[in-house]
């Protein structure tokens, strides 16, 4: 892409950043491609795969306890659908808005590409925020984002699946809506409770399709998890399951955090630890914090908005994973982690380390997996639940969790290949960036000009 070109996409939505950085990450690993192929140019094959083929925006009005009317803003963003029917999250934060659900739409084709399952690229949500609403005000706000949203989704051409914010209780809230207005009983929410079509192992697949991948990684040089230090990020579904298989595969996990603060237990998090959290984060809903009134021996650091580092990754471990949120590992934060002595950064959430963290990372050789190839287990796992519901019928725990790990396996073989293919031994951002354009790519020019 020229630089004229360029400049005139960050015109053109100058207030995209988080958009912008994906995208211009992307451009940069994929260079050796394009310049394989030529003919790319003239075919603007990065101009529409940088265009969401549709964009929906509308208003989610909903009445809270006090019987005061709300609105809040609703997204879906169909970014690519060469591969398959539009797939990916929804996401229920303050924070969100038209850049973020645009990255996160973007990173999503590339990794659904990666699963090899037949599933597009999408992502949506709202700026609502989950966070101190009861749940009958979760329960309206659903039913009123899904009266609208139903009617630009469905089994064959859009399924949405949970996210930041969204888990099996607004999955839930939104499928009632959907099957009652609809009035068909389908499979177009992925994450859906076990007794009413959803698959075994989805509410753990991300997670522990991180550790799979990790461990991966890790014996590319001969070493395990066993008995190794772990920084965890997070305490929602992504972190609660990475801990929960590192805890399994004799990692001891050392930390976790909310959007208040982190949790450093010098004796590590063991299963009954974890199942504390569980109950705490999940039914509670509780604040991390709480951990500390169980467990005297850990120390509660408030999170500092004020400080240029994050302290829960200026902790001395061997591996680290981010499994917050986007931005949460910094330039800083890259140089703290190296300084003790992280080997390994695997990623949980989406786009955890900023562009300069990435490239430090890269600097020093440590292991480093982007999101959208270490966290591919959880969108892969939807997918076998959209299998599953084609097939009407439930594989068990064990057939599903063997299905996710030789994904993840694939997946790390595949980044591995592409990236020594293309000159870059090792670089699994690379690899992962240049397998799912390419796949997407080509499946796009197969289709022709549409
Ligand atoms: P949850 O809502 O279950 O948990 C999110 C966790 O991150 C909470 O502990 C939350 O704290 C914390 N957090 C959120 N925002 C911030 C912030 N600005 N600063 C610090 N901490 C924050 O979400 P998930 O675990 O599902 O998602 C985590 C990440 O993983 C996201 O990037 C998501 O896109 C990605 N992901 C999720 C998948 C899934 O299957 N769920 C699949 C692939 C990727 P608090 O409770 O205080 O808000
Ligand atoms: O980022 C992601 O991969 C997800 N939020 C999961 C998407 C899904 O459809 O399961």
């Amino acid at each position: 892409m020229s630089n004229t070109t360029w400049k005139q996409i960050l015109a053109r939505d100058p207030e995209e950043i988080e958009f912008h950085q994906a995208v211009q990450e992307v451009i940069e690993t994929v260079q050796p491609v394009l310049d394989r192929h030529p003919e790319f140019e003239r075919l603007a094959v990065l101009e529409r795969i940088i265009e969401p083929e549709r964009v929906i925006m509308f208003r989610v009005p909903w009445m809270d306890d006090e019987r005061r009317v709300r609105v809040n803003r609703g997204y879906r963003v169909k970014m690519n659908s060469a591969i398959g029917p539009f797939k990916g999250g929804l996401r229920f934060h303050p924070s969100v808005n038209l850049s973020i659900l645009k990255f996160l739409a973007f990173e999503q084709m590339f990794k659904n590409a990666l699963t090899t399952l037949p599933m597009g690229g999408a992502q949506g949500g709202s700026d609502f925020d989950p966070k101190g609403k009861s749940d009958e005000e979760v329960m309206r706000f659903c039913q009123s984002f899904m009266a609208e949203l139903s009617h630009h989704i469905g089994p064959n051409n859009d399924i949405p699946g949970g996210g930041l914010g969204v888990g099996a209780r607004e999955i839930g809230y939104l499928f009632g809506m959907y099957k009652k207005q609809r009035d068909e009983f389908t499979g177009v929410l992925t994450g859906k409770g076990l007794g009413w079509g959803g698959s075994h192992i989805r509410p753990q697949a991300t997670g522990y399709g991180v550790v799979y991948f990790a461990a991966e990684m890790l014996a590319t040089r001969n070493v395990t998890l066993e008995g190794k230090t772990c920084l965890v990020s997070g305490s929602g579904n992504v972190a609660q399951h990475t801990a929960e298989k590192i805890i399994e595969l004799g990692g001891k996990v050392m930390t976790l955090s909310d959007s208040s603060g982190y949790i450093f237990d010098p004796e590590g998090i063991d299963k009954g630890k974890l199942a504390f959290v569980k109950r705490l984060k999940n039914i509670k809903r509780g604040r991390i914090q709480e951990y500390v009134d169980k467990y005297s021996q850990t120390i509660y650091t408030e999170a500092d908005t004020t400080l240029d580092y994050n302290p829960l990754w200026n902790q001395r471990a061997e591996y680290a994973f981010p499994c917050a949120t986007e931005g949460e590992i910094g330039e800083n934060d890259a140089y703290n982690l190296i300084n003790n002595g992280i080997k390994m950064v695997c990623e949980g959430a989406d786009r955890p380390s900023s562009p300069e963290a990435v490239k430090i990372f890269a600097d020093k050789q440590i292991l480093y997996a982007p999101g959208k190839a270490a966290n591919a287990g959880g969108v892969a796992v939807s997918g076998l639940e959209m299998a599953q519901n084609r097939m009407l019928l439930n594989w068990s725990a064990e057939e599903v969790d063997r299905r996710l790990k030789t994904i993840m396996k694939n997946i790390h073989q595949t980044c591995l290949d592409a990236a020594a293919n293309y000159g870059e031994p090792g670089n699994y951002l690379v690899g992962a960036n240049i397998t799912g354009f390419l796949r997407v790519v080509n499946a796009m020019l197969d289709q022709g000009l549409v």
